[in-house]
């Protein structure tokens, strides 16, 4: 496992749509485990592989609370089957936007269906933060990131903040 270097705004590649995975087998399993760790090191409590420059359809999540036991999650090509017409805000982050915060609004459930860490197939209803997750994680296999919700004053102050803060770095 290692941890991966996770892009950050105006990187191009974070606008990119990432394509299906084809096969589930050991080497998206091992770019898995080293997303699962690239999240925890960051921390963070969701990734998508196009945040460490892989466009494919692959979220890792883990939500469990500081202290809790912890309750990994691997999505391979996740899609939002029904969604429910509530929506609720939510002041949202970003990993790939460092610290930015701001609200959006998301449905409040989503069904989804994914191909689990073996490859099988999943169909769950995701509520509260684990839908306000899976959406923003989704959002980045389409090239979308949550500022691109905010005013446009907004995300350009958002990003010229994130650049002066990772030119210091
Ligand atoms: O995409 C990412 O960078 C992962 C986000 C996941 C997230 C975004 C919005 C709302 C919930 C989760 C990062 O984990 S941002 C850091 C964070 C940590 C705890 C709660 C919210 C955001
Ligand atoms: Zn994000």
């Amino acid at each position: 496992m290692a941890v991966r270097e996770i892009l950050v705004v105006p990187d191009p590649i974070l606008k990119q749509v990432s394509t299906p995975v084809e096969v589930v087998d050991d080497a998206l399993r091992a770019l898995m485990d080293d997303m699962l760790e690239t999240m925890y090191h960051a921390p963070g409590i969701g990734l998508a592989a196009i945040q460490i420059g892989v466009p494919k359809q692959v979220i890792v999540m883990d939500l469990a609370a500081k202290g809790e036991t912890p309750q990994p999650r691997y999505f391979v090509n996740p899609k939002i089957i029904w969604a429910s017409p509530e929506s609720v805000p939510y002041e949202e982050g970003c990993l790939s936007v460092p610290e930015i915060y701001d609200e959006v609004e998301r449905a409040a459930q989503v069904k989804i269906r994914y191909l689990d860490y073996h490859g099988h197939e999943v169909t769950e209803l995701a509520e509260g933060l684990f839908s306000v997750c899976i959406q923003h994680e989704m959002d980045h296999l389409k090239g979308v990131l949550f500022i691109d919700y905010l005013s446009r004053l907004k995300r350009e102050r958002a990003v010229s903040k994130v650049r002066k803060l990772v030119r210091v770095a």
